[in-house]
């Protein structure tokens, strides 16, 4: 009985919590978990449908700029240039330059060319919903005048402008949306905070604590209340900070700025959406509202060697593969120390933007591919109860193999801005053969097809399939792996510049990876495996449901970099098959194993 009574206090006492905490707005910690635990966090989003929920879920695509003060260092101290990004040169890692240098240093930065109608200008002709800025990076320096901390734009420098309210009246005026980017952790020149000095100015030591309510706090506040509406604040590198100062940052937002979504990067797995890693795009989809966050050179800071561009099409079919797989793109540019956007970035994004313009149905507010990863020559997408063919690649016989759309398709058009030409399909049991018109004019960057399809919801088979006339790579995320080690990793080549990969190592004496392919034409297949490792090693490839046990085995060097193999040719019968990758010879712990390539042989 007691225990009865017990219970029924607890739970008196959790609803009473409970109803203080929805009363009294502020979120807790278990509210918290739950938003990014038990639910996914877009149906918990989509309860409270928010302007800025669309712009992301919708929109799509957004302007990230790095900008600071270290944008005016361009990559060098004291004349010798640092090869990572241009953001952390005064790290101990790049330059290590002096705190009182680098404050120093704040009196040559005057951007006299910024220009905050051009740059909204630019990211609304490409295409993008919104724009967040650098308000203070892991420097420290604030990019807006700052109460709270004298080490900013307007006080520190002959500039005397505060570029984040230039901002933000233009970004209203042209109508996109305006976000923040916020360092709540790491502050490498205020006293107390992670990575900062110890001590004050007067020797005395300094905690956390002080630098949070001293900096942190009030410049975040000072953000949400000077600046207008909105729309997301990017919190990054949380570091340990206290689940009650998240807590203490994400209820100060939401108190001046209720509609603000506030990034994953708060610290402690709170946030109203996901971010992934640095510059990483995922092969297969995902659920709930996140983003892939990604540079158009290698850097997110101004560099001044940095001349490695993404092309036009390597912006739209990044943007497409990030919304084929069900996620938001922010795309990084780091404005000169002058305030200027790089040409050649200026350059891939307007004319990334022509194409965007002539295509919006496939961006803006459409759905995830039905496949689940990209397909052999491009992606897909669904919108308007249509499916949407995404042609990267279009093969030389300009014809396209799709398999398992479970749907009928009643029509198909190549499309060219608002010209439709007719495209002409072939069922053949599980796959679909397309003919495009060889005549037909497509786009020069990405072909769209729309599939009118029966009325259903779009869906397909998601096994792997091979294009009887272009190659197809397949990663080992879409492989079984057996007495071996599936992992993935991040890591740097240049500095602060990172690459991520799917892999299989640790190889036991049966160790394979294992992948189902549809085959739909039967024939020789060119095998290229694309691995790391030392020396030289020994790879076969068998195929399993095959009564002779075919196999080919081959050696190749091995280097530290993931590098692609090729191993031989192997004769694929049509439909279902079994294809294993397995280590002969070779170092068996570190040899990793990233994807297969196979190209039918003509
Ligand atoms: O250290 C930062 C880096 O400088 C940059 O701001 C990126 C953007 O996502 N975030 C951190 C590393 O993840």
């Amino acid at each position: 009985m007691d225990h009865i009574k017990s219970n029924l206090s607890q739970r008196i006492l959790l609803f009473t919590i409970l109803l203080i905490s929805v009363l009294s707005n502020p979120v807790s910690a278990q509210e918290m978990n739950e938003m990014w635990g038990k639910q996914s966090n877009k149906t918990r989003l989509a309860s409270k449908e928010s302007e800025s929920v669309k712009l992301f879920r919708d929109g799509n695509y957004g302007l990230f700029l790095h900008w600071g003060l270290y944008s005016h260092l361009e990559g060098k101290w004291n004349g010798k240039t640092y090869y990572g990004i241009g953001e952390w040169i005064m790290h101990p890692s790049m330059a290590g330059i002096p705190v009182d240098d680098y404050m120093a240093s704040a009196a040559n930065f005057n951007p006299v060319n910024f220009d905050a109608e051009k740059i909204v200008k630019l990211a609304c002709d490409a295409g993008m919903k919104y724009i967040i800025l650098t308000a203070k990076h892991h420097e420290g320096f604030a990019m807006f005048h700052s109460e709270a901390d004298s080490f900013n734009i307007v006080d520190a420098t002959p500039f005397d402008r505060d570029p984040l309210l230039e901002l933000s009246r233009e970004c209203q005026r042209q109508g996109i949306g305006l976000g923040f980017y916020y360092s709540q952790s790491q502050d490498w020149t205020a006293p107390g905070a992670i990575k900062g000095p110890k001590t004050d100015k007067n020797g005395n030591e300094v905690s956390f604590d002080d630098y949070f309510y001293r900096k942190c706090l009030p410049q975040v506040t000072e953000l949400c209340t000077k600046y207008g509406p909105i729309s997301l604040i990017w919190f990054d590198t949380p570091g340990n900070i206290s689940m009650d100062q998240v807590l203490e940052l994400y209820n100060t937002v939401k108190k001046y700025q209720p509609d603000a979504l506030i990034s994953g990067r708060i610290g402690h797995n709170m946030g109203d959406y996901r971010t992934l890693g640095d510059m990483e795009i995922p092969s297969a989809n995902a659920e709930g509202l996140w983003e892939a966050c990604d540079v158009i050179n290698d850097t997110w800071g101004y560099n001044w060697f940095d001349k490695n561009w993404k092309t036009p099409k390597e912006v739209v079919t990044n943007l497409l593969s990030t919304v084929a797989r069900g996620g938001t793109y922010l795309l990084n540019v780091g404005p000169a120390g002058d305030g200027s956007m790089p040409r050649e970035a200026v350059y891939s994004l307007e004319k990334a933007g022509e194409w965007i313009k002539r295509y919006p149905q496939v961006v803006y507010g459409s759905g995830a591919s039905p496949w689940g990863k990209a397909l052999p020559w491009g992606d897909a997408v669904v919108a308007d109860s249509s499916l949407y063919l995404l042609v990267f690649d279009m093969p030389v016989d300009n014809t396209l193999y799709l398999h398992g759309l479970k749907n009928r398709v009643e029509s198909m058009n190549l499309l060219n801005g608002d010209m439709a030409t007719p495209v002409t399909w072939e069922n053949n049991g599980d796959w679909l053969k397309v003919n495009v018109p060889a005549a037909a004019q497509g786009d020069d960057y990405v072909n769209v097809i729309k599939v009118e399809l029966d009325g259903n919801e779009a869906k397909a088979d998601t096994a792997l399939f091979l294009s009887p006339n272009s190659p197809v790579k397949y990663g080992v995320e879409f492989a079984t792996a057996s007495d071996s080690h599936p992992g993935y990793h991040n890591w740097k080549e240049k500095f602060g510049e990172w690459k991520h990969a799917h892999f299989i190592n640790k190889w036991g004496e049966n160790g394979k990876s294992t992948w189902e392919v549809e085959v739909m034409e039967p024939g020789y297949y060119q095998v290229e495996l694309e691995y790391s490792g030392e020396k030289r090693v020994v790879w076969r490839v068998t195929l399993d449901n095959d009564a002779d046990s075919s196999f080919i085995q081959n050696q190749q060097g091995a280097l530290p970099a993931y590098m692609f193999k090729p191993i031989g040719w192997i004769y694929l019968p049509a439909g279902r098959q079994s294809l294993s990758v397995s280590l002969v010879e070779g170092n068996r712990d570190i040899t990793a194993l990233r994807s297969i390539r196979l190209s039918p042989v003509k």
